[in-house]
């Protein structure tokens, strides 16, 4: 197989991210099968032909239906928001396509069961976008963990925290409405620090959680792309109907504990998505507005050089880093996205399924779920419970 034709569901933010990722793939990874950027789809007409001539896609079309009859089109790419995600792949798994889904994957942890149940039946390859494994110096992390280079894990600490809300006026956007988002800094900020405890550390067995919304109403805006408006024309308020900061405390199977917090008030941190992890031998710790270099601390270094050092992960020894530019030649955000289609590339390649997948989707999905039950109770969820 050498390459995968794709139809692309959405375009704005991850439709940017899931564009760019396609276009720049064969140009530094040629040894991999080659997305077709053949058509994206979009509700509204103007938008969406704009997108597909800027991001450079061949087609476009709004009926997202039509792209499952179309024996030209291999993998069906989701990114539109989260209420969606579920009726989409369901049809294109029966339909016989791929399917690449944004996170979370689902509303539900039943929802996204009924998704991987679906997939799983269809015989198709699957992936999920956590993005953020993809960034070299947490695949540093995750070999040193995994070659016992920390020693036994103690503590998964991890933050992910924004400040796009602090304005109260902001108006509401759908990242803020239940029914469309699912959830709000939980779904949209911890599930990612979730899925990299998951990958890090290993399952969760227990969890206690709780949240606020500090905001309760909001205008409702006259136009809102995103999350790029920054005010509102409209007097009329609605209510916010998801959580603005969710805090979560967890044991793991291998006996690690785990703190997490994940908040879009955090006054001057913009996307500060963090974690540490400490273990018998040593500890990393990982920035992603410093997302090229890891701090490593060994407690076997000599006694007069102990303390963290700074692993710049940018050298050949490094993943993905070859492809890419000399030595010390950074990486950003969108190398996360072009490293994720690399995976979900050499899937088709090796004919496996990629990693992470639904599997990993609904991981995640039970942990998010467990949190929410466990705020609502005020007490701690067994996680294989649910
Ligand atoms: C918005 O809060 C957002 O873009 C998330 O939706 C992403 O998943 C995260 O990577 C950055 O913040």
């Amino acid at each position: 197989m050498k390459s995968i034709n794709v139809g692309m569901i959405g375009y704005k933010f991850m439709g940017k991210a899931h564009s760019h990722a396609y276009k720049d793939l064969p140009l530094f990874f040629p040894n991999t099968v080659k997305p077709v950027m053949k058509v994206i789809c979009g509700r509204n007409e103007q938008d969406v032909a704009q997108a597909q001539a800027q991001f450079g896609w061949d087609e476009y079309t709004t009926d997202w239906k039509s792209l499952l009859q179309r024996d030209d089109i291999d993998l069906i790419d989701i990114n539109a928001p989260s209420d969606v995600h579920k009726e989409i792949t369901i049809a294109a798994a029966k339909a016989g396509k791929h399917v690449f889904c944004e996170k979370p994957l689902a509303l539900t942890l039943a929802d996204a069961r009924e998704m991987l149940a679906t997939v799983e039946e269809s015989g198709v390859k699957h992936m999920v976008g956590f993005n953020y494994r993809f960034a070299p110096a947490v695949m540093l992390a995750k070999k040193l963990v995994d070659e016992g280079k920390l020693g036994k894990i103690h503590h998964f600490r991890a933050w992910f925290l924004q400040d796009w809300l602090v304005d109260p006026n902001f108006p509401l956007a759908w990242r803020l409405k239940k029914e469309i988002a699912g959830s709000g800094s939980h779904g949209d900020l911890g599930a990612h620090l979730i899925d990299l405890a998951h990958y890090l550390v290993g399952d969760m067995t227990e969890v206690i959680g709780m949240s606020e919304t500090f905001v309760k109403e909001r205008p409702i805006p006259a136009n809102m792309s995103g999350l790029s408006a920054t005010g509102s024309e409209s007097d009329e308020k609605g209510e916010v109907t998801v959580d603005d900061a969710t805090l979560f405390l967890a044991r793991f199977e291998n006996g690690a504990l785990g703190s997490f917090e994940a908040t879009r008030y955090a006054a001057g941190h913009r996307c500060t998505n963090s974690f540490e992890i400490n273990g018998s031998k040593g500890s990393v710790i990982f920035d992603f507005e410093r997302m090229n270099e890891l701090q490593v601390y060994f407690t076997d270094d000599r006694d007069d050089v102990q303390g963290f050092r700074r692993v710049l992960a940018t050298d050949p020894a490094h993943a993905f880093a070859d492809n890419w530019w000399p030595p010390g030649h950074t990486i950003g955000y969108e190398h996360t996205f072009i490293h994720e289609v690399v995976e979900l590339m050499n899937a088709f390649k090796e004919d496996r399924q990629p990693v992470p997948n639904f599997h990993d989707g609904v991981k995640c999905q039970q942990v998010l779920e467990a949190v929410d039950q466990s705020i609502e109770k005020r007490q701690w969820i067994t996680i294989s419970d649910i």
